[in-house]
C-alpha cells in the first residue's frame, strides 16, 4: 500500500486529493494546524463514517509549515512514498497584508519539506509535489501561458510561490529528488474558500435569489481567469507524481473568462438575468429579467463595485496552455466552466435554502458577512 502525506489537508484541494488517494487504495496522512474552532469540515466524512467509525487508512497530524522540527518528526514517522505540499496562505489579496508570514509559509515552508526529506535520507523513496500557481505569470508576458512562459509575480503570495517553485527545481537538480511543480491555474468547487471570487459570487447569488440579501460587492470585474474544477485538478497532481521522470506541468482548461461573465453565469443558474452598466467603481449589475422560481425585482441592483477589493497590483489575464499535460499526463478536464458554475450554484442554493428556512422561522443565521 502506498503512503501519501498531504500538507494543507483541511483546504479545498487537500480534501479532494485525500478522497482521490483513499479511493486509489493509499494510506493517507494529513498535516493540520491547531485551530480554536473545528477546521476539518471538508474532510470529516473521510476521517470517520456517519456512525463515527474511524477510517484506519486516514490519519491527521498536528503541524505547521513554519515548524521544521515537527515536519521532520512527522515525515520520519510516516515515511511517505509521496508528499503533496498543498499547505499555504493562499489568498492573494491577504498576502499584501501579511507578506512576511506568507514568505515563511509559502516560500520557506517548501524548503522545510524538501530539506526534511533530504535530512531523513528519503530522497530516493519520497516523491514531492509542490503546489505552484499561475500567479507566477503575473504581469502578462505571453498568452497562453505554458511551462516556458517567463514569470513576473505581482503579489507577496506569488513572490513566495516563486521561491517555492525554484527551490523545488533546485532540489531536483542538485540531489536527484523526484520533486515536481504543478503550475495550476485557478480551480474552484463547492469546497472553495468563501472569500475567493467564484465562491463569493455563488454564495452571494444564492442568498440574493432566496431573499436573504439585496446585493453583492465585488472588486475588479475585468480580471480574466482560466477556471477549472478542483476535482479534475487533484487528479492531475497525482498523475504528475506517477511519471517516470520528474517534471513541471501547467494544468489549465485553456479558456479564460471575466469575473463579470462569471457573475452573469451564476445569476443565470438561478434564472436571473443581470446586465451591467457604468464603469470602474461606478459599475453596477441590475436585474433585467427573472424566469425561474426566485422573485428578485426587475431593476434591483444586485452587484456593485467596492474599491476595498482591488489589489495594489493586479493580475489581469490568465489563460493556460495545457498541451504538455494533455500529451504527457493524458490529463483532460471533465468539467468546463458552465458545469463548474452549475455545480457550485447547486451546492450553494441547497446550503442557503436551509438558512433561508431558519430565517423565515425567526432564527438568527450567522456568517452572512463577506
Ligand atoms: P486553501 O486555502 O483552501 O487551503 C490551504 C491549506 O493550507 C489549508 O489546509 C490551510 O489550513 C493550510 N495552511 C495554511 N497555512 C498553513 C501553515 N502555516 N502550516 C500548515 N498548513 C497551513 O487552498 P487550496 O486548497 O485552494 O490550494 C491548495 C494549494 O494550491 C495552495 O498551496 C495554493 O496556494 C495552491 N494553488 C491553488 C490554486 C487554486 O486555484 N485553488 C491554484 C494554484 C495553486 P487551515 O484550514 O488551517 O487554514
Ligand atoms: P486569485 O483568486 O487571486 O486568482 O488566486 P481570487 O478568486 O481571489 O481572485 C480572482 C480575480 O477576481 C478578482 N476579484 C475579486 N477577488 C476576490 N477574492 N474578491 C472579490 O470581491 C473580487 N472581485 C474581483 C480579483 O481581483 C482577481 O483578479 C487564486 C488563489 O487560489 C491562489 O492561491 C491561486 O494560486 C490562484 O488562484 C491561481
Amino acid at each position: 500500500m502506498k503512503v501519501a502525506l498531504i500538507t494543507g489537508i483541511t483546504g479545498q484541494d487537500g480534501a479532494y486529493l485525500a478522497e482521490l488517494l483513499l479511493e486509489k487504495g493509499y494510506e493517507v496522512h494529513g498535516i493540520k494546524r491547531r485551530s480554536s474552532l473545528f477546521n476539518t469540515d471538508r474532510i470529516d466524512h473521510l476521517i470517520a463514517d456517519d456512525r463515527g467509525t474511524k477510517n484506519p487508512r486516514f490519519t491527521n497530524h498536528y503541524g505547521d509549515l513554519t515548524d521544521s522540527t515537527n515536519l521532520i518528526r512527522i515525515i520520519q514517522e510516516v515515511q511517505p512514498d509521496e508528499i503533496y505540499n498543498l499547505g499555504a496562505m493562499s489568498h492573494v489579496k491577504v498576502s499584501f497584508d501579511s507578506p512576511e508570514y506568507v514568505a515563511d509559509v509559502d516560500g520557506i515552508g517548501t524548503l522545510r519539506i524538501l530539506e526534511a526529506v533530504r535530512l531523513l535520507n528519503l530522497t530516493k523513496k519520497t516523491r514531492i509535489y509542490q503546489a505552484s500557481t499561475s500567479e507566477l505569470y503575473g504581469l502578462v508576458q505571453e498568452v497562453p501561458q505554458s511551462e516556458t512562459t517567463p514569470f513576473y509575480p505581482r503579489s507577496p503570495y506569488a513572490v513566495a510561490k516563486m521561491y517555492g517553485f525554484w527551490i523545488t527545481v533546485n532540489y531536483r537538480e542538485a540531489y536527484g529528488m523526484f520533486a515536481c511543480n504543478g503550475i495550476l491555474f485557478n480551480h474552484e468547487s463547492p469546497l472553495r474558500g468563501e472569500t475567493f471570487v467564484t465562491r463569493k459570487i455563488t454564495r452571494g447569488v444564492a442568498q440574493i435569489a432566496l431573499g436573504m440579501r439585496n446585493g453583492l460587492k465585488l472588486g475588479n470585474l475585468d480580471a480574466k481567469r482560466d477556471w477549472g474544477h478542483a476535482k479534475d485538478y487533484v487528479e492531475a497532481m497525482w498523475r504528475i507524481l506517477q511519471q517516470d521522470e520528474p517534471e513541471d506541468f501547467v494544468i489549465a482548461t485553456g479558456v479564460t473568462t471575466t469575473v463579470r461573465d462569471f457573475v452573469r453565469m451564476a445569476f443565470a443558474e438561478a434564472g436571473i438575468e443581470v446586465a451591467f452598466e457604468g464603469e470602474g467603481v461606478n459599475e453596477i449589475g441590475r436585474v433585467v429579467s427573472v424566469s425561474g422560481k426566485y422573485h428578485v425585482p426587475v431593476g434591483q441592483v444586485v452587484v456593485s463595485v467596492d474599491a476595498a477589493y482591488f489589489r495594489p497590483t493586479e493580475v489581469d489575464l490568465l489563460i493556460g496552455d495545457p498541451t504538455k499535460s494533455k500529451t504527457k499526463l493524458g490529463w483532460e478536464p471533465r468539467y468546463d466552466l458552465p458545469a463548474l458554475v452549475k455545480d457550485m450554484m447547486q451546492a450553494d442554493m441547497s446550503l442557503f435554502e436551509r438558512d433561508a428556512y431558519l430565517m423565515k422561522g425567526g432564527h438568527k443565521v450567522f456568517g452572512q458577512h463577506e
